[in-house]
């Protein structure tokens, strides 16, 4: 069976809680859920984590060198910061999606260039937890992909 790690860095454990809304009303452990359901009915297996810790998430992502044949990752604030998290993500094999609940190009201008979207194969944005349902779905697609040779 196929294994996919999705990381969320810090503060994604508070989604939800955040009165202006930006991060639509669904609670963490809500969209965990959903991913979880997503993922069986795809049929792969999915590690779904959420640390408030850069080391964390870098200890994790080298984890899924070994491990995962996948990767989706939600930095969060680390996104515009973080050159760790990027070298980290290049040598990674697979194929990387990098997440957003909210549209970031729409929101304040430091948050318009992403440190990862280099080692991204895709990036969605915008759709709250439907674009981590779609992640999932076309996660699955670049994996099948990546097993037959075929893909852009
Ligand atoms: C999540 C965060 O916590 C913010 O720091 C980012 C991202 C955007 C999101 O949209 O999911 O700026």
């Amino acid at each position: 069976m196929k294994t996919v790690m999705f990381l969320n860095g810090p503060n994604a454990n508070l989604y939800g809680l955040d009165p202006s809304g930006t991060y639509g009303t669904d609670s963490f452990p809500q969209i965990e859920a959903a991913c979880m359901a997503r993922a069986a009915e795809l049929g792969f297996k999915l590690e779904f984590r959420q640390s408030n810790h850069e080391g964390v998430l870098i200890d994790w992502i080298q984890e899924a060198r070994q491990s995962c044949d996948g990767l989706l990752i939600n930095a969060a604030g680390l996104t515009y910061t973080s050159v760790a998290i990027l070298d980290a993500l290049l040598a990674f094999p697979g194929p990387i999606l990098e997440c957003h609940m909210s549209n970031i190009w729409k929101r304040e201008p430091f948050r318009h260039h992403s440190y990862i979207s280099k080692a991204a194969t895709g990036v969605i944005a915008g759709l709250g937890v439907r674009g981590y349902l779609l992640g999932l779905a076309a996660m699955n697609d670049l994996i099948a992909e990546a097993d037959t040779g075929a893909g852009a």
